[in-house]
């Protein structure tokens, strides 16, 4: 019997080699570590002598099978002090007395060092009331990045982070984590661009060395509640209150590798069908049919690109999910159809809350299949919700997920093109949800809290695969755990109509991009709060060149059409969205790439430039895709701002002009312009017109816009077309209907030459008959 239930690891009893790796034993657990690829680590302890199978749903290949580089090689060396772990690229040494564990790169440099406690001892981990913390060095000018969605600077060095999705600006949730705040934290105040936590966890993170510009990365697997403290000076530590310790660590050195590691555990976003990527048209208010028919038309008219229209909760029937309030929506399907000739598509919001409403045919059937999460007397879990008293699907079990993809996959029988999941924290109100317990009463809430939205969004894809198994899904997420990407985009949340909130929503897309998720946005004006007409023509010329491209606002904000301002600022938003659909071809590929290598399509300066001092904490700009770089306005009335161009030469998009990298310059901003930057060498492929949406556009041509080098080298960029709707692109090697263009751009003793080859077995209803090269030079 265990005396002392502080655990701390001091000792290790005995080492073996194992399957992949060491096997060790210590204070009665079992501590492993195998290598996953060569340079990819996983370090896993044990709770009470055995392995958790399966601590998360975020992983979603088996570690040990064979990465894309084929089997990993690796040998054991024991020694008196250490055993070691050889990788072709890293070093796991694993010291016996006092145990610890560092991680170096076969050439010496560190990727993880132990720190002692104050009085000189290493735990490396210990374990109070289940709850496991590490302590690791770390530099005091290193950069942290990674985290998710989290607020404030995307490099998260000198701040701490709770990892616990949270309904931001609901303060029952947050009532606990600002109370154990000090007043004058800008974490306590929950408009705040510092607010913590936010909606979605994903415990990821890179820390790059200041002086090598080296990145390693770490991913713990763990769903528990957790904290990362990065505002000590000399190390790091990472808490989580239960369930065991897993981590893969990853020896970059590059980040774009390290992502490419992670994105291959995690899983990568499937493509989207090409109609989500178009501009969508959303607001919370009581709508009827008429009025929803009313906009659509209204976009129609003033020759508006837009592609979705969305419908929030009061197009239910008292908020009860699945049904459809039939005094305002009298004939849903006949709006669905009419909305879909005009080439719109609409989305819903479904809430995972159910309304306690015997009677109510969810309800009644979710309590008959036993599909409700429980508490722990056995009583189905009531929280506080927009129908009031509220069940939770126990998304745990698989007949839960499954009965909920079967209603979805009902829902989407009307028409229903999407589906977007709210409140999936899960927000519950007054009530806290910690007696909410998951897999028929056997589960802890804290195991599976952070999971919650993931494995809602598995059993919504599984529903809509199931009733079109040939069409792409597309679901739209608040919430979100590490490996959401694979299933859902995420929005961030209730911003608000406020000049910081916008300029948040860069790092806060740049960290989602570097933690996996690519199809990341804001709403566009500011969720909460009247938006202006300034502010909201900047947030849309920023908000058409980010992932994903929504205008929405909450219930009683004077309204935020394009329309709603005056013709100015109508003009010049349909000027920017159109310049988004011109550009869809370009973003199109940019996601088709970040669905083969995890590249995100939003990603600040860093990724691409790691070893570029001057973009270290540089996040009021970002590149879009690997060619573009947006210097959105963020500050009311500004004229002009500076900005800085990283390594290579940039066309300024709007007047041509060339710049050479490595400075910083100053633009003007008039209205009618955000800063845009095309990177010399680039091909970037365009539409010759903004289409009123995609839907059915099937252009005889598309333009490749060369911006030509300046210096001699050789660029390539890549387009991929293909009929952005159905699954026929992921067929197996050549089968996959599509064409993929190449196209290269040489300067050679001053001559550049473009030559472009395409291949592919083509799709259905591919039309274009020829590229329209246009050449942009200095
Ligand atoms: O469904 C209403 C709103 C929705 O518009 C918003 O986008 C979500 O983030 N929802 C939150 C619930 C109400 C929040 C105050």
């Amino acid at each position: 019997m265990r005396t002392d239930h502080f655990i701390r690891f001091e000792r290790v009893d005995s080492v073996e080699e194992a399957e992949r790796g060491l096997l060790a034993r210590l204070h009665g657990e079992l501590l492993r570590i195998d290598a996953v690829r060569p340079d990819v680590v996983r370090l896993q302890l044990s709770r009470g002598g055995s392995f958790d199978p399966k601590p998360t749903y975020a992983v979603c290949v088996d570690p040990l099978a064979s990465g894309p580089e084929g089997p990993v090689t690796w040998r054991a060396e024991p020694g008196e002090d250490a055993w070691r772990l050889v990788t072709d690229e890293l070093v796991v040494t694993l010291w016996l007395d006092p145990f610890r564990v560092d991680v170096h790169r076969t050439d010496g440099s560190v990727v993880l060092e132990s720190v002692p406690d104050p009085e000189g001892r290493y735990w490396t981990y210990a374990t109070l009331n289940d709850a496991w913390t590490t302590r690791r060095r770390i530099g005091r000018d290193d950069a942290i990045y990674g985290l998710g969605e989290k607020g404030g600077h995307h490099n998260r060095r000198g701040r701490d982070f709770t990892m616990w999705n949270t309904d931001v600006l609901n303060e029952h949730a947050t009532a606990e984590f600002r109370a154990g705040l000090d007043a004058a934290d800008p974490r306590s105040d929950m408009s705040s661009v510092e607010f913590d936590p936010y909606y979605v966890t994903i415990p990821f993170f890179y820390q790059r060395d200041a002086e090598t510009g080296s990145a390693v990365g770490s991913f713990v697997d763990n769903g528990y509640r957790g904290e990362y403290e990065f505002s000590h000076d000399d190390e790091y530590r990472v808490t989580f209150h239960g369930g065991q310790w897993t981590e893969y660590l990853f020896a970059g050195p590059s980040m774009a590798s390290i992502l490419e590691r992670y994105t291959w555990l995690t899983g990568r976003a499937t493509l989207p069908p090409i109609w989500a990527l178009g501009y969508q048209q959303c607001r919370w208010h009581a709508y009827t049919q008429a009025d929803v028919e009313r906009i659509a038309k209204r976009y129609r008219d003033d020759e508006f690109p837009c592609d979705g229209i969305w419908l929030d909760i009061d197009y239910m029937d008292g908020y009860r999910v699945f049904t459809w309030d039939s005094s305002r929506f009298p004939d849903p399907a006949g709006m669905l159809k009419g909305l879909s000739n005009q080439g719109f598509r609409t989305i819903s919001i479904v809430d995972p809350g159910v309304k306690h409403d015997p009677g109510y045919a969810v309800y009644d059937d979710g309590l008959e299949q036993d599909v409700f999460c429980r508490t722990e007397g056995g009583d189905t879990y009531i929280g506080q919700v927009w129908p009031g008293n509220t069940a939770f699907p126990d998304f745990a079990t698989p007949e839960a997920r499954s009965w909920w993809g079967a209603l979805n996959a009902t829902h989407v029988e009307s028409g229903l093109a999407g589906i977007w999941n709210d409140m999936n924290e899960p927000a519950t109100g007054e009530i806290a949800p910690q007696a909410m317990l998951f897999d028929k009463g056997r589960a802890k809430h804290e195991r599976y809290h952070n999971q919650y939205a993931l494995l809602m969004a598995m059993g919504t894809i599984e529903g809509l695969k199931a009733a079109r198994p040939e069409a792409r899904t597309f679901v739209l997420s608040r919430a979100g755990f590490a490996g959401i990407q694979r299933y859902a985009a995420n929005w961030m949340g209730d911003n608000q109509a406020r000049w910081d909130h916008l300029w948040v929503s860069m790092p806060m897309a740049c960290g989602f991009g570097l933690s996996g998720q690519p199809f990341v946005g804001a709403d566009i004006g500011g969720f909460q709060g009247d938006t202006n007409p300034e502010l909201f023509l900047r947030w849309m010329q920023m908000g058409t060149l980010t992932p994903f491209c929504r205008n929405h606002s909450e219930i009683d904000n004077i309204d935020q059409y394009p329309w709603s301002f005056g013709p100015e600022v109508h003009d010049l938003a349909r000027e920017a969205v159109r310049l988004r659909y011109r550009l869809m071809p370009y973003i199109y590929s940019a996601f088709v790439r970040a669905t083969e290598t995890g590249e995100p399509v939003q990603r600040p300066l860093v990724l691409d430039h790691q070893h570029d001092p001057a973009v270290v904490d540089l996040d009021d700009e970002y590149l879009f895709g690997r060619d573009l770089l947006v210097a959105p306005v963020t500050e009311q009335g500004q004229t002009s701002r500076t900005v800085y161009l990283p390594e290579g030469d940039w066309y300024d998009w709007h007047t041509g002009e060339l710049h050479p990298g490595g400075q910083r310059i100053t633009v003007e901003t008039p209205l009618e312009r955000v800063p845009l930057f095309a990177r010399a060498g680039a091909a970037i492929p365009m539409w010759t017109e903004a289409p009123a949406s995609t839907d059915g556009y099937r252009p005889e041509s598309v333009e490749l816009h060369v911006f030509d080098p300046v210096v001699d080298g050789r660029w390539e960029s890549v387009l991929v077309e293909d009929d952005g709707l159905t699954v026929t692109h992921d067929e197996p090697g050549a089968e996959a209907q599509r064409l993929t263009t190449t196209v290269v751009v040489t300067r050679s003793g001053g001559e550049v030459s473009v030559e472009h080859a395409t291949s592919g077995p083509g799709y259905a209803g591919h039309a274009r008959t020829r590229f329209d090269v246009v050449r942009h030079a200095a």
